[in-house]
């Protein structure tokens, strides 16, 4: 096992992270940016270097820097936590050309999964069902519009370096394909540097349904049930729930033995999430594969007792997995609320600033990852996310009402946050009767604007 690892990141996930290297006896080394001095990060590391200016490209994206801390610490691995340079390809290539060990899947998994199209097709060959649509890129605007009359409208583009939204654009007819292609080829473009769009059939009113797998370099595979991400804003995830209440046990092991396939046929060694559309109709779709840790990970760590941060060193150290997929139980039910610094009632307009007081909830079944503490200040620098509310319980019923109180303790004064609006949304009938899809918040802020 690794002795010293270097957390290349900030906020809520970085003091997670920290926490698993405490319990296993590894020992920690934090790093910031200028704007992060006041981070408790910095507190709990053993050891913290400053990395560079408040600017996430000066610091937290900065390979060299981080590097150079990793080196100066003599660190024997790094933990990219989620974001940043978590699937960034090259930098895990960096670390392992420089003797540190990257605390997640192969450069080439993740440059693999990082291509869409490739991801795709690599899944499809392990028989997983694919939504219907192009296998390479659209060339030209004529490709586009005979594609999408024989698909039938309404299609889907999407950027082929993209996932989770950017640069995706959805069309009902002719007309509006051609300006939506040069559109999306111009946002693929400037946020990934690749301006290749694919053309999908675009499903209405899906969930959106991801497994979590994990995996180990001797062919050990196992899944960790699935989450419900349907609930999402401008393609941001603001409540997780797991079990889904649209897949049945059947469905589990269906889309889990999937998944095994998947990730087996690409040598696959660390955790990762796949992620599926669930029609209207109960059909399932592979939609992409996340090679990192995600920020909701915690659900499914609260539902079937096994802490996937140290299993992701674990298996980075090249460690065999210890559990059998027939030893995985999901008991029970569990939810996570994210705690934006945002205004619900202005667009969800950020809100840093100073936290002059806070309280965090807890009892029983109550767990709140979080960074903040009274007197913290926010930075505006980074994404604003200031703590995750996560409840667990024998059912879904007493996962939601556990949910409600917790949101009603949550106190951030001054800051406005998503708490109040995250009630909201739990507390209305249809969402109770677990009845949502990716539509579901248009109903309660009415549709907006790309
Ligand atoms: C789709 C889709 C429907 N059909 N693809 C959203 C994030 C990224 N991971 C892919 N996403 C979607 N892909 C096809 N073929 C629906 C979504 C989607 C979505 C689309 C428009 C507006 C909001 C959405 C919320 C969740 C998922």
């Amino acid at each position: 096992m690794f002795s010293k690892i270097l957390i290349a990141n900030r906020g809520e996930i970085a003091i997670r992270v920290i926490r698993a290297c405490k319990e296993l006896g590894i020992k920690t080394v934090a790093v910031y940016s200028e704007a992060d001095k006041n981070s408790l990060h910095l507190e709990f590391a053993d050891e913290a270097i400053c990395i560079g200016k408040a600017q996430s490209s000066e610091s937290y994206l900065n390979i060299s820097s981080i590097i150079s801390a990793a080196e100066i610490t003599d660190s024997d691995a790094i933990h990219p936590g989620y974001g940043f340079l978590a699937e960034n390809p090259s930098f895990a290539e960096v670390c392992e050309s420089c003797g540190v060990k990257f605390i997640g899947p192969s450069a080439e998994n993740i440059r693999l999964m990082g291509d869409k199209l490739r991801a795709k097709e690599t899944m499809q060959k392990a028989n997983l069902p694919l939504i219907p649509g192009t296998k390479g890129a659209i060339k030209s605007k004529e490709d586009a519009l005979n594609t999408a009359k024989k698909m039938g409208y309404p299609v889907i583009l999407k950027a082929k370096a993209g996932g989770g939204g950017k640069g995706m654009r959805v069309c009902h007819s002719d007309v509006r394909l051609v300006s939506a292609l040069l559109t999306a080829q111009s946002e693929a473009k400037a946020a990934f540097g690749d301006s290749e769009i694919y053309m999908e059939k675009f499903i209405e009113n899906p969930r959106h349904i991801e497994v979590q797998i994990a995996a180990d370099n001797y062919g050990n595979a196992i899944y960790l049930g699935e989450r419900d991400c349907s609930i999402q804003r401008r393609h941001q995830k603001i409540i997780e729930e797991t079990p889904s209440p649209a897949v049945d046990q059947r469905l589990r092991k269906k889309l889990g033995e999937l998944c095994i396939k998947g990730i087996k046929s690409m040598n696959y060694r660390s955790v990762g999430t796949i992620e599926f559309l669930l029609d209207e109709k109960g059909n399932f779709y592979f939609m992409e594969m996340n090679t990192r840790i995600q920020v909701e990970h915690p659900i499914t760590e609260e539902v079937t007792g096994i802490d996937l941060v140290k299993l992701q060193m674990l298996l980075a150290a090249g460690e065999k997995l210890k559990i059998k997929q027939d030893e995985v139980q999901v008991r029970g039910a569990a939810m996570e609320c994210r705690i934006n610094a945002e205004d619900p009632s202005n667009r969800f307009m950020p809100c840093p600033g100073n936290i002059e007081f806070c309280y965090i909830p807890g009892g029983k079944d109550v767990r709140i990852d979080t960074h903040i503490y009274s007197g913290y200040a926010i930075p505006p620098y980074y994404d604003s996310l200031i703590a995750k509310a996560i409840t667990r319980g024998d059912n879904r019923k007493e996962v939601l009402k556990k949910m409600e109180r917790v949101l009603d303790e949550f106190l951030v004064e001054p800051v406005k946050t998503t708490a109040s609006f995250c009630k909201e949304v739990i507390t209305d009938p249809d969402f109770q009767r677990g009845k949502y899809h990716t539509g579901f918040l248009e109903k309660f802020i009415g549709k907006e604007e790309e």
